[in-house]
């Protein structure tokens, strides 16, 4: 039985709320300092950013900080250590960083690195570029004194192993699982399924005490994708974009659907024109239907954002995305509405 004891023993965080409704953003009064990441287990990643930004630091080194703990968590399959490799049994990692001054960086199927971030960081602080890929990527980070790790768990290597069998590219595969599970739960009355305490590519925006914005995301990408193929997440504008007149946001779900509409610069754009984070969020779902049709039911997306004033919001296509929240008034994780 899963509970919400439990949960919280789960995320190690005492006095955690849960949401059990769906957020309603344009309820909730902005504040200053506040951190928001994709997918309820991101909690832990938030405190990381939270004893920065609660301290006074700024939210780039807050965003660095908060998602490097996924990267290095061996259980969360879809990021950094653990990730599900590629076809070929290759974990390529993707990751962006953005600061309040608009500079960025970029690594996208970087492999052999725990802490991808951190060398997109080091792109945009110490190269004339925004992006690097794949050898020349690894190369950078090999002469920043990263050190190589094998980083295929036995476990992903396993999920590698029995995919190979059927080698269908499902990229729903986790969305899929994931609704089993909670189907399953639910049938015991579960409050808060543990399905939803699946771990998934995180992106994280924060706004710090002086009202400057930041944004990281980093990920795996999709399991068992082509050797070679990038996603949304290293992706200014797609995966995450931050411009520190208006908010920020990011994405996660099926990044071929983000790239095709610039989903997260979307976001910001809709919330430069007045919308709310989470309205803003739910056009870049529309978009998305827009380009899919009926098709697009079957496709999971998630956008978070935040504006300049401290609001949050966020938006899925289908049921079961959720968002952690750190602010001094809240640490909680929340299911967001969703189009279907
Ligand atoms: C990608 N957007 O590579 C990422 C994957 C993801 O939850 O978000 N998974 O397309």
């Amino acid at each position: 039985m899963m509970n919400r004891k439990k949960f919280l023993q789960l995320t190690g965080v005492s006095g955690l709320l849960l949401g059990s409704g769906k957020l309603n953003a344009s309820k909730r009064a902005g504040t200053k300092p506040l951190v928001v990441s994709t997918w309820a287990p991101n909690v832990k990643a938030n405190k990381a950013a939270w004893e920065i930004l609660s301290k006074g630091g700024t939210a780039l080194d807050a965003v660095e900080a908060g998602v490097m703990i996924p990267e290095a968590d061996p259980t969360d399959n879809s990021v950094g250590y653990g990730g599900l490799p590629d076809r070929d049994g290759k974990v390529t990692l993707d990751a962006c960083i953005m600061n309040h001054l608009g500079q960025c960086g970029s690594v996208m199927c970087l492999e052999h690195i725990m802490h991808p971030i951190q060398v997109a960081r080091l792109v945009m602080e110490e190269t004339p570029h925004v992006q690097l890929v794949g050898d020349g990527a690894l190369k950078f980070a090999l002469s920043k004194g990263f050190k190589k790790q094998n980083l295929l768990t036995p476990a992903s290597e396993k999920a590698w192993k029995e995919w190979l069998k059927t080698s269908n590219y499902d990229p729903n595969r986790s969305v899929r699982e994931l609704e089993e599970k909670i189907k399953k739960e639910k049938q015991n009355n579960e409050p808060w399924p543990v399905a939803l305490l699946n771990h998934d590519t995180i992106g994280m925006v924060a706004l710090d005490a002086n009202g400057n914005l930041s944004g990281a995301c980093t990920t795996s990408g999709m399991a068992f994708k082509m050797r070679g193929r990038v996603g949304d997440s290293p992706i200014i504008g797609a995966g995450l974009f931050v411009d520190n007149e208006v908010g920020a946001a990011t994405a996660t779900g099926v990044g071929e659907e983000m790239v095709k509409i610039c989903g997260a610069h979307t976001v910001v754009e809709m919330m430069r024109n007045g919308a709310s984070p989470e309205d803003a969020c739910k056009e870049a779902v529309r978009r998305i239907i827009k380009n899919n049709g009926a098709k697009a039911k079957d496709l999971q997306v998630g956008f978070l954002a935040i504006n300049k004033n401290g609001e949050y919001g966020g938006y899925s296509m289908m049921k079961n995305f959720t968002m952690a929240v750190r602010s001094e008034k809240e640490e909680q994780a929340i299911e967001t509405k969703s189009w279907y």
